[in-house]
């Protein structure tokens, strides 16, 4: 799971609050999140009213739809995946948690179905997808304002597009932003076989890069490395192998990687900072180990490794909503030429999200949960 506890400046608290309000109401706080509607309404959506285990405080609720004004897009919603991170938020275990009651959800796509008189960049059609977390996608329908929405090209598949916002933008801005890498260059990175992983392979193969990808032993580990190798993994080596002394070998005909992309923390992420080339660094951004990084004195000092973190939201909020667009166009680019597919798949329709929030919460289950409207 990825675990956030960061402690957010009260600027970057309030930007993050208001996109949690603004895309869900314009009428302030609580009672704007949602309406419960007494009748049967159209719309549909998994709300939680406290923090705690998904499968017991998610509903199936019918909420009122609100009036769309000058500056207000319908969306009709396709589809939204589970993520980590959805279910951190509702366990109340991650550094933004939207006002109480709230619809789950942060990411997934959506089709508009009509727009304010004032809206300029949508159109009824067009497909969008949230610009920041905490709107709630987990419902057949709901009004956000422009500005809390991206339009993308409806031409990539749906589940691409709805599994588009989170990892691979995070994915891409670690292999891009910290290390000037040339085609050639080598990556490695544990928990290879999660979200962001297997974007990072993806992206990484598409921009030369070499991956050395660390997983976790499993019973059908033939299976899994057949897998992310049809991705464009060039190496795949268990924990255990990692430690081993032939480990050299590998970097006989791949060069030292001066990246390494740490999902894990703990025992795990030392283990990547000693296959690291002097002057290094090593990026993280989750912790499913639920422990801290430990890293060596003397590799510190002998190697002047640097420790980095990255988090996407708070990259947003140092860039502008253009540099976002862009970003995802880039990306749309990668799915178009077929260098990025999905992650892995299992739709679910929304009533039956009981058995999605468990599966997903299951560990070693390889595919990805999608609620489908
Ligand atoms: C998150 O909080 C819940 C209580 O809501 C707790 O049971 C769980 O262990 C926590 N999970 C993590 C990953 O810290
Ligand atoms: C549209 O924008 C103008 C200028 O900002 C504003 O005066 C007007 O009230 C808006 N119209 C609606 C319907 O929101
Ligand atoms: C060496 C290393 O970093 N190993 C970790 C990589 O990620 C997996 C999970 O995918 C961990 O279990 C390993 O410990």
């Amino acid at each position: 799971m990825w675990v956030f506890r960061s402690v957010l400046g009260a600027r970057t608290a309030a930007r993050l609050l208001w996109g949690v309000l603004s895309a869900s109401g314009r009428h302030g706080p609580a009672a704007s999140s949602y309406s419960a509607s007494a009748q049967p309404s159209r719309v549909r959506a998994l709300v939680y009213g406290h923090h705690g285990d998904p499968a017991k405080v998610v509903e199936l609720k019918n909420l009122e739809l609100a009036a769309v004004g000058g500056s207000d897009v319908h969306v009709k919603m396709l589809a939204a995946p589970i993520n980590p991170s959805d279910i951190n938020m509702i366990q109340g275990n991650y550094s933004l948690l939207p006002k109480l009651p709230a619809v789950g959800g942060n990411e997934g796509v959506g089709q508009v179905v009509a727009v304010g008189s004032n809206v300029t960049r949508l159109k009824p059609g067009d497909w969008v997808i949230p610009a920041n977390a905490g709107v709630g996608t987990w419902r057949t329908e709901a009004v956000f304002s422009e500005e809390a929405l991206i339009g993308v090209p409806s031409d990539i598949p749906l589940q691409s597009a709805a599994t588009l916002s989170v990892n691979p933008c995070t994915a891409y801005r670690m292999l891009v932003d910290f290390e000037q890498l040339q085609p050639g260059d080598s990556v490695i990175q544990n928990a290879s076989n999660s979200g962001v992983g297997q974007a990072v392979i993806q992206i990484a193969a598409a921009l030369g890069l070499r991956t050395i990808n660390v997983v976790r032993e499993r019973p059908d580990i033939q299976k899994l490395t057949d897998r992310l190798k049809s991705l464009g993994a060039e190496h795949i080596i268990t924990e255990e192998e990692l430690r081993r002394p032939e480990m050299k070998n590998i970097f006989k005909d791949v060069p030292q990687p001066r990246l390494a992309l740490n999902g894990v923390g703990g025992k795990s992420s030392t283990e990547l900072l000693r296959q690291l080339a002097p002057g290094g660094t090593m990026v993280t951004y989750g912790g499913m180990a639920k422990q801290p990084v430990i890293a060596s004195v003397s590799l510190l000092i002998f190697k002047d490794l640097k420790l980095r973190g990255f988090w996407l939201s708070q990259w947003k909020n140092n860039h502008s909503p253009d540099q976002f667009k862009a970003l995802i166009l880039t990306l749309c680019d990668l799915i178009r030429r077929g260098q990025l597919a999905a992650p892995t798949c299992t739709e679910v329709p929304l009533q039956d999200y009981q058995h999605a929030l468990e599966a997903s919460m299951k560990p070693f289950v390889s595919s990805k949960q999608i609620l489908t409207m």
